[in-house]
C-alpha cells in the first residue's frame, strides 16, 4: 500500500548523511563569499530571490547590481543576506536576518542536500522528499529517544520524542498539529508519528505470531482508513479525502493504553464521480482485483470494473497501487482490529451495492413525468446486499412517503429527481459506512486500560486557495484561520512568559486577536454560518437569497468580507490571503436531502450494518414538511443536523480539546508539482510558506525580540566592542549592558533580561557591521605594529 511501513530487512542503512550537515559541506558553505554590507536578496521571477550587490541608496530606492544588471528597488524589497555561517541552519530563528527569502534559500538549500526537515521556531517544516530516504528506522529512531530538541537534527521524530517527554514530565496532554497542501506529507508524516509511539510506549512483550499488541491496532487502523479513505487525485495518488485526529492514550508510565480517532468530511463527490486523471476510493479497485475472490462473488460483481459507472468514470488503475495488495493490507487490518467476518462481509456489500447502485435504470411513464424502474436487474442484487424487498426499493425510490402536517401521502417523483436520490443515497451509505469503520476501529482500541493522558496527531488539509472555491474550501480555510489563531495565540503566550520570567518590559499584544476578525465574520450571530445555517432551514432559499443576505450583513461591514473577483460571490481576507467563494450548490450540499422512505426501508431490514449505520437517522419520523413541493426545505431536526452545524460542532471540540493540550506544529510542503526528488519551485514553496502560517509566524517573531543570547555567549562574541567594561565587571549582564551603551545602539532595538539579552528584528546584524569595524580596526592597528616592529 502506497506508504505502508515496511520494516527493513537486514541492518538498517546508516540514517545521518540524511540528518546532518556534513563537514564537508560546512566548510564549503564557510568559503562562500560574503558582503555583509552589499550582498542582498531581490526578487527574481523564477528563483523567488536571488543575490545581488548594493551599488547605493537614494531616498527610498536601492540599486542593486544582479546578474550584471543594475535596477532600482524599493527599501521594502530588499532584504538582508545572512552570513555563511547561517547556510543549512537547524533552526531559522537564529538567523540573524529573518526574512522571507532567507528562510526560502534555507528550506531550499537543506532539501537539495536531501535534509527535509528544518526548524522556525515553533514549527518543524517536511519538505516532501517523493524519495524514501533511511530516516525512519528503528536505527533512526534510536538517535532521537529521550533527546531535547537541540540535541539533535531537526526531525518528526525529535517533536514526537519532546511530545513524550513533555507529557510525562508536565503531565499535559499533548498536541502535533500536522498540516500542509495535498502531496506535502502530511499522512506519511502522521504515520511515522504513530509508529514512533508504538516503538517508545510499546504496551506488553511482544509474543511472537501474536498480531494483536495495542500497538499494532492503533498501526493497523491505517489500512482500513487508506482502503476506505483515500484515492488517487492528480495531487497526489493516496490522498486523503478526509480530516483525521488520532489520540494516543497513555497509562500513567507512559505505556500505551488505548487510542480514538475523530473524521472529519469525507469528500462524498468522488463516491459518484471522477474526474479523467482520477480515481475513487482505493476499495472499489482492491475488491475488483480479485485477490480475495469470494468478496466479488459473494457480492455479485462482475469482473469488469466499467460494468460500474459510479467508480469508473476516470482512472481504474494507478501506478504506484498494487491494489491486490492492498486488499489483503485492509483485510487482514480487519482481522487485527477485531472485526467479526459477519461485520467485514457486510462492509464489503455495502461497499459493492455502491457500486451496483450505478447501474439502477429508470424511465419516464407517459407524461405524468413519473419515473419507474427500467429494468430491475441491478435492483436485485442490491436489494439481496441491503436484505429489503426490490419491488419495495424501486416503488420507495419512485414514489416515497411524504408527511405534509399530521398525514403521510405519496409523492411522485421525475427520473431526474430519482436518480439524484439513488446518488445521494449511495453517497450517504458509503459516508456511514467510513463512520462505522472509525467507530469499530475506536471500539477496540478502547482497551479498559487507564487512559491518563493523550497524544492528539491532527492530520487535515492545509489552507486551499483555488481557481474555484466551494464550501468545501470554505470549511477548510475556516478550519485554518482557527489553527493559525491557535498558534499565533500560543506564540504569543510562551513569548509572554519567557519575557516575563526574564523581566523585561513589554506591552503584550495577544497575535491571535489579529485572525479574530475573520474568525467572527463565521462565527457571530448573523456571521456566515449562522446565515448559512438558517437559509438551508429556509424552504424559499436559493443560492441568490444566501448571497444576498451575506452581502446586506456583511459587505462595507465586515472588513474582511469583499466584492467577488472572476465567476465567485464574495471574497474574504484569510491570514493567507484573500479567497473567492463561488456559492453554488452550497445550501443544498448543506441540507444533504436523503430519500426518507428508502431510510426507513434500510433500517427495517436485514443487513445489520446499515441498520447500526443509519441508526441516528429519523427517517420517515422527519418532522413534516413545511411547504411547497419538492424534497426541498425538509427542516432537519430531532438530532439531524446540517452539513455546516455538524462541522462546526466537530471544530469547537476540536479547538477545545487542542486549547487544553501543550501543542508541537508541524508544516509540511510539496516541492514541486512533478513528484520529483530534489527539485525546488520557488513560487509553490513561497505559496505554502503563506498558507502554512510560517511566514506568519515570522511576522510576529519580528514583532518581538527574536534573537536572544545568554550573556556568556554575548560576551565571548562582543567582548572586542567594550573590553574595559567586560573588564571592570563582574557581572557578565551590566557588562553587556554597558557594552550596549558604549556601541550607541538606541534602547528600543534591545532589552536586558535576568538571564539574556532580547534583541529585535536585525539588530544582530547590525551588532556583527560594528564588530566588524573595531576587528578590522584592531587588525589595522596590529599590521602596522607588526610593520613597525619589522
Ligand atoms: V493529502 O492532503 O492526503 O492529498 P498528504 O497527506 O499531505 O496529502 P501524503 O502524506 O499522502 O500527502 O504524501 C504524498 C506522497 O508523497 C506519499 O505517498 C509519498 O510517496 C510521498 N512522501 C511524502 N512524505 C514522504 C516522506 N517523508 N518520505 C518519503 C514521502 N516519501
Ligand atoms: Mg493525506
Amino acid at each position: 500500500m502506497p506508504g505502508h511501513v515496511v520494516k527493513s530487512i537486514g541492518p538498517d542503512p546508516d540514517p545521518t548523511p540524511y540528518l546532518y550537515v556534513t563537514n564537508e559541506m560546512k566548510l564549503k558553505d564557510l568559503a562562500k563569499p560574503y558582503d555583509a554590507k552589499k550582498d542582498c536578496w531581490i526578487p527574481h521571477d523564477h528563483e523567488g530571490y536571488i543575490i545581488g550587490q548594493i551599488t547605493g541608496t537614494k531616498g527610498e530606492l536601492v540599486s542593486v547590481n544582479a546578474l550584471g544588471m543594475t535596477n532600482h528597488w524599493k527599501k521594502e524589497q530588499v532584504s538582508q543576506v545572512n552570513p555563511p555561517k547561517y547556510e543549512k541552519t537547524e533552526d531559522m530563528s537564529n538567523l540573524t536576518f529573518l526574512n522571507d527569502p532567507s528562510v526560502l534559500y534555507n528550506l531550499k538549500c537543506r532539501y537539495t542536500s536531501r535534509l527535509i526537515y528544518t526548524y522556525s521556531g515553533l514549527f518543524c517544516i517536511a519538505v516532501n522528499p517523493y524519495k524514501r530516504y533511511p530516516i525512519y528506522t528503528d536505527r533512526a529512531a534510536k538517535i532521537y529517544m529521550g533527546k531535547r530538541r537541540n540535541e539533535v537534527p531537526p526531525h518528526i521524530f525529535a517533536i514526537s520524542d519532546n511530545a513524550y517527554s513533555d507529557m510525562l514530565l508536565n503531565k499535559t496532554n499533548q498536541s502535533m498539529l500536522i498540516t500542509g497542501e495535498s502531496g506535502a506529507g502530511k499522512t506519511e508524516n502522521t504515520k511515522k508519528v504513530i509508529a514512533y509511539f508504538g516503538s517508545v510506549a510499546a504496551s506488553a512483550k511482544k509474543k511472537p505470531g501474536d498480531a494483536k499488541n495495542l500497538e499494532d491496532q492503533i498501526v493497523e487502523t491505517n489500512p482500513i482508513l487508506e482502503a476506505f479513505g483515500n484515492a488517487k487525485t492528480v495531487r497526489n495518488d493516496n490522498s486523503s479525502r478526509f480530516g483525521k485526529f488520532i489520540r494516543i492514550h497513555f497509562q500513567v508510565t507512559g505505556k500505551l493504553s488505548g487510542a480514538d480517532i475523530e473524521n472529519y468530511l469525507l469528500e462524498k463527490a468522488r463516491i459518484v464521480s471522477q474526474g479523467k486523471l482520477e480515481r475513487s476510493y482505493h476499495i472499489f479497485y482492491n475488491i475488483m482485483s480479485n485477490r480475495l475472490d469470494y468478496i466479488r462473488s459473494m457480492c455479485k460483481l462482475t469482473n469488469d470494473i466499467y460494468d460500474y459507472h459510479y467508480v469508473s468514470q476516470g482512472k481504474v488503475t494507478v501506478e504506484s497501487i498494487d491494489d491486490a495488495e492492498d486488499m489483503m493490507f485492509a483485510h487482514n487490518a480487519f482481522d487485527v482490529l477485531t472485526f467479526t467476518e459477519d461485520e467485514r462481509d457486510d462492509v464489503y456489500r455495502v461497499t459493492a451495492s455502491v457500486m451496483h447502485m450505478s447501474n439502477m435504470k429508470f424511465k419516464t411513464r407517459g407524461r405524468e413525468e413519473q419515473a419507474e424502474a427500467n429494468g430491475t436487474e441491478a435492483g436485485e442484487i442490491i436489494a439481496e446486499l441491503f436484505g429489503v424487498g426490490m419491488e419495495d426499493l424501486y416503488h420507495n425510490f419512485c414514489k416515497p412517503k411524504i408527511k405534509v402536517g399530521a398525514e403521510f401521502v405519496t409523492k411522485g417523483m421525475n427520473e431526474e429527481r430519482v436518480l439524484f436520490n439513488v446518488c445521494a443515497m449511495a453517497k450517504a451509505i458509503y459516508d456511514r459506512n467510513f463512520k462505522f469503520l472509525v467507530k469499530k476501529c475506536n471500539q477496540t482500541l478502547e482497551t479498559g486500560l487507564r487512559r491518563i493522558f493523550f497524544i492528539g496527531v491532527l492530520d487535515i488539509a492545509g489552507f486551499e486557495i483555488f481557481e474555484f472555491n466551494g464550501f468545501e474550501q470554505l470549511c477548510i480555510n475556516f478550519t485554518n484561520e482557527k489553527l493559525q489563531q491557535f498558534f499565533n495565540h500560543h506564540m504569543f503566550v510562551l513569548e509572554q512568559e519567557e519575557y516575563k520570567r526574564e523581566g523585561i518590559q513589554w506591552t503584550f499584544v495577544d497575535f491571535g486577536m489579529d485572525l479574530q476578525a475573520c474568525i467572527d465574520l463565521f462565527e457571530k450571530p448573523m456571521g456566515l454560518l449562522a446565515i448559512m445555517e438558517e437559509e438551508s432551514m429556509f424552504p424559499k432559499a436559493t443560492d441568490k437569497t444566501f448571497e444576498e443576505k451575506l452581502t446586506v450583513n456583511h459587505l462595507g461591514k465586515s472588513q474582511p468580507f469583499v466584492k467577488a473577483k472572476g465567476n465567485a460571490h464574495f471574497g474574504i481576507n484569510h491570514y493567507a490571503g484573500t479567497v473567492n467563494y463561488n456559492i453554488t450548490g452550497w445550501l443544498e450540499k448543506n441540507k444533504d436531502p436523503l430519500n426518507d422512505t428508502v431510510v426507513d426501508q434500510l433500517k427495517k431490514g436485514e443487513n445489520h450494518l446499515l441498520i447500526e449505520m443509519f441508526a441516528d437517522h429519523p427517517g420517515q419520523s422527519a418532522p413534516a414538511e413545511k411547504a411547497g413541493p419538492g424534497d426541498k426545505g425538509k427542516k432537519k431536526s430531532g438530532g439531524f443536523k446540517t452539513v455546516s452545524s455538524s462541522y462546526r460542532d466537530q471544530l469547537n471540540n476540536l479547538m477545545t480539546t487542542l486549547n487544553a493540550t501543550q501543542p508541537h506544529f508541524i508544516r509540511c510542503i510539496v516541492p514541486n508539482e512533478t513528484k520529483s526528488p530534489g527539485l525546488c519551485d520557488a513560487r509553490l514553496i513561497m505559496h505554502q510558506l503563506t498558507c502554512n502560517g510560517v511566514l506568519e509566524g515570522i511576522r510576529i517573531c519580528r514583532k518581538g525580540f527574536p534573537n536572544r543570547m545568554v550573556y556568556n555567549d554575548f560576551r565571548q562574541r562582543y567582548v572586542i566592542l567594550a573590553l574595559q567594561e567586560f573588564n571592570e565587571y563582574f557581572d557578565c549582564k551590566k557588562a553587556s549592558h554597558a557594552c550596549l551603551e558604549k556601541v550607541g545602539l538606541e534602547a528600543e532595538k534591545y532589552r536586558i533580561g535576568n538571564t539574556k539579552v532580547f534583541f529585535r528584528a536585525g539588530v544582530l546584524g547590525e551588532l556583527e557591521e560594528i564588530r566588524d569595524v573595531v576587528l578590522g580596526r584592531y587588525i589595522g592597528k596590529f599590521q602596522s605594529w607588526l610593520r613597525g616592529w619589522v
